[in-house]
């Protein structure tokens, strides 16, 4: 019971979180219409709030469509993103959200997922009538909610046989979507199962510890498999265009009795987090990176996030506004913070805002609140400031923040590193293009 009631103030503390968020960013955007800047500039911080929405008040889970045989490792794909035993796999009579989009949870997050299987069997002259039935659901259920992403998938060993049901039932989908909601969403191919082609003992997640001569022999393989796939989509005129990526990867997980994890080869699932997150939309990017966890990402969109917000900082300190009412650049700092902890999948409230602040010396309360917060950290990032906060400081600082709290959040540093990289970014931030680009490589969607 007890347990139930901190559950429960959790939510009410997520939910209280959220308004304030939404009530700073709505203030803030009032506050840059006084901006004596050029239009220019301030459209782009407009874009750069509405990143700041999306990304912490308009998460969804992202959305995909998964087309392959029984077998294919559907339900092991769903697993192997989340690292954790979501979907049953491999029984026959675990038929969960059979043709209907289905909701994977975890405390981080959800991907929604239409497990498309039984439509290739839909797609021969004597389709049976559960066939008819299997294919009947998912157009139904394709009118309901578009697909980010669509994700065919083929177990390696048999990428050269009869694929070409599962390519006219794929074309099937696309037809269906394309009519619907005239939208084609990104394709990406997958061999799965790569680790079990030959040398079949060579561990390709061990690459490192095994013969090189062995590992470029299974690479081969693997890279067959690719070409031949690829080469079977791009025959396809009504496939060709939308395809992504072609891979081969293994999302072999082995689970206890309890749903532990007691082996995990796992393999290129990275590559493939990324090429989804690189495909998704801003409002299922963070879910994403949550879920699945790959580091590299949740610094991009950590970054983009503390780039956005030093813009915005910027900004709103260009206006001729004495330190007292700087609130809501440091009401945004926090936000930052709250955001950072947040890709790193924990909940979206102030506890971990308070605990990073309370670390980093700025005193805040125990009945912390983020307006407290925000004048706590207003001593701490504008230490001895004058009557008035410049555009360039209050950039500096939220870069600093921003960076500290990636450090301490993301990568696991301690308090000390993390106040010592907060020092270090505020007397010279990075700024090179390096660092712009890394994170522009994807756009903003
Ligand atoms: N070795 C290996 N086994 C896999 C892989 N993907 C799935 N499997 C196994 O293949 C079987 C079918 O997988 P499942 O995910 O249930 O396929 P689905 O019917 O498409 O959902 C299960 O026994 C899985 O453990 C993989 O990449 N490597
Ligand atoms: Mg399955």
């Amino acid at each position: 019971m007890a347990s139930d009631k901190s559950d429960k103030e959790d939510r009410d503390d997520s939910a209280k979180t959220r308004l304030l968020i939404a009530e700073n960013i709505r203030r803030v955007e009032e506050m840059l219409r006084f901006l004596p800047l050029h239009a220019d500039t301030v459209s782009d911080l407009r874009a750069k709030i509405g990143l700041l929405r999306t990304i912490l008040l308009e998460q969804r889970a992202p959305a995909l469509a998964l087309v392959g045989r029984r077998g294919a490792g559907k339900s092991s794909l769903v697993n192997a993103l989340f690292g954790a035993k979501v979907a049953e796999v491999g029984h026959v009579k675990a038929q969960t959200g059979r043709g209907k989009w289905f909701e994977h949870r975890s405390e981080r997050g959800s991907i929604s997922v239409l497990d498309t299987r039984g439509v290739q069997e839909g797609s021969s002259p004597a389709e049976s009538d559960a066939a008819k039935d299997a294919v009947a659901s998912i157009v139904v259920e394709l009118k309901k909610k578009v697909p980010d992403v669509i994700l065919f998938l083929v177990k390696a060993s048999e990428a050269d046989s009869a694929i070409d049901a599962d390519l006219v039932a794929l074309e099937r989908v696309y037809a269906e979507i394309e009519r619907e909601h005239r939208f084609r969403p990104p394709l990406v191919a997958i061999a799965t199962h790569c680790d079990v082609l030959e040398p079949k003992g060579t561990r390709l997640h061990k690459a490192s510890e095994e013969s090189p001569e062995e590992i470029e022999e299974k690479l081969a393989r693997v890279s067959e498999v690719e070409h031949h796939l690829e080469a079977k989509i791009k025959e396809r005129p009504k496939l060709a265009p939308h395809l992504v990526w072609t891979r081969g990867i293994s999302t072999y997980i082995s689970f206890r009795k309890d749903d532990t994890v007691r082996a995990d080869e796992r393999w290129r699932i990275d590559e493939l987090v990324g090429t989804l997150f690189k495909h998704l939309p801003d409002a299922g990017r963070g879910t994403l990176v949550r879920i699945a966890r790959v580091r590299g990402l949740q610094e991009d969109l950590a970054n983009n996030l503390t780039r956005a917000t030093a813009a915005i900082c910027a900004g709103v300190a260009a206006l001729p506004i004495p330190v007292a009412d700087v609130i809501p650049i440091t009401m945004l700092q926090v936000t930052l913070i709250a955001g950072i902890a947040w890709l790193s999948g924990r909940p979206l409230d102030r506890k971990a805002a308070a605990e990073f602040l309370g670390a980093m010396g700025a005193n805040v309360g125990v009945g912390f609140a983020f307006r407290e917060g925000a004048r706590a950290l207003i001593k701490f990032v504008f230490p001895g400031a004058g009557s008035m906060v410049s555009g360039a400081v209050a950039f500096a600082g939220t870069l600093a923040i921003g960076a500290a709290a990636r450090n301490y959040f993301l990568r696991g540093s301690s308090i000390e590193d993390a106040k010592k990289t907060f020092d270090d970014t505020k007397t010279s931030p990075d700024t090179s293009a390096e660092n712009e680009k890394r994170t522009r490589d994807w756009d903003i969607n």
